[in-house]
């Protein structure tokens, strides 16, 4: 791989986009080399990735201006179906993804960081959908994402005028769940990853699940979501763990993914 590092650690995989002479910039290559990470991912030992950007400048800055400038209309889809696809599959992959942002996020950084279940971010941190302002509209999921993150007006306001925002106010309005120095980000992420993965991690899993395609119907589909999802827990050996634990007024030994 060229432009994605991986490296994991006990139960903690952290991906790291690398291409620091443009920011970090989402090209083809890049898309391609995360897909082929995520898919590498060992599932059976890995409870939580962490994806952040090489640096101390940015996370990332955007899809590659340069590379999109020359797209056709069909090019142009193409690149925004294989980034699409990318972020989706991130959206929706099996273990929680918390974004660390390091810096800029801007454009495709932003809709990047919006696919993690979880956004932290660096003081120097820079979030904005700046795509009106190069004639295009945000591409890969960000009309979508941003508003219901933060809601519509907001996202409406972030979009239409593509006025980038600093750390403080993306705190403020719900973008990033906390904000540290930037020395600190990773060790903050990695403390984060580490209590999630402590956790059952078919319970977590199957919380994610729930949320996420609760979000996407009415209520009372949404509680039959959760039902199947709680049901689908039982008679694992983590909650027969889990609760014997608890019964036996012990901690738990070890959640064991089974
Ligand atoms: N693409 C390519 N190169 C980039 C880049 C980007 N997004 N951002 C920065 N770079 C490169 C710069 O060109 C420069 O390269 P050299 O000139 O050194 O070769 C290097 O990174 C350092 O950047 P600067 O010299 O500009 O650094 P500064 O500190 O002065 O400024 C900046 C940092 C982040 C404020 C500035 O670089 C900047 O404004 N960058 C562009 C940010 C931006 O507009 N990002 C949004 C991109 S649009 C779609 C699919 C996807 C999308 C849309 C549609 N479909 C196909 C449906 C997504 C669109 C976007 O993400």
């Amino acid at each position: 791989m060229e432009f994605i590092n991986y490296e994991a650690e006990g139960m903690v995989g952290v991906i790291t986009i690398n291409r620091p002479k443009a920011l970090n910039a989402l090209n083809s290559q890049v898309l391609e080399e995360l897909d082929q990470t995520l898919n590498a991912v060992d599932l059976e030992s890995v409870r939580v990735l962490i994806l952040t950007g090489a640096g101390e400048k940015s996370f990332v800055a955007g899809a590659d201006i340069g590379e999109m400038s020359t797209l056709t209309k069909a090019e142009g889809e193409a690149f925004g179906k294989k980034g699409n696809d990318v972020f989706r599959k991130l959206e929706t992959f099996p273990i929680p993804v918390i974004a660390a942002v390091n810096g800029f996020a801007l454009g495709g950084g932003c809709e990047i960081s919006m696919s993690c279940d979880i956004r932290i971010c660096s003081e120097n941190a820079v979030f904005g959908q700046p795509e009106v302002g190069l004639g295009i509209t945000p591409g890969f999921g960000g009309t979508q994402r941003l508003a219901r993150i933060v809601g519509v007006g907001m996202a409406k306001q972030m979009i239409y005028s593509a006025r980038n925002i600093k750390a403080d106010e993306a705190f403020r309005i719900g973008l990033v769940n906390a904000v540290y120095p930037l020395e600190e980000l990773m060790p903050a992420a990695q403390k984060l990853a580490a209590a999630i993965a402590k956790n059952a991690p078919i319970a977590v899993r199957n919380c994610k699940k729930a949320i996420n395609d609760g979000l996407q119907v009415n209520m009372d589909e949404a509680i039959v979501i959760e039902e199947k999802l709680f049901g689908d827990c039982f008679e694992s050996y983590d909650q027969k763990e889990g609760m014997t634990a608890f019964l036996e007024k012990r901690k738990v030994e070890a959640f064991l993914n089974k």
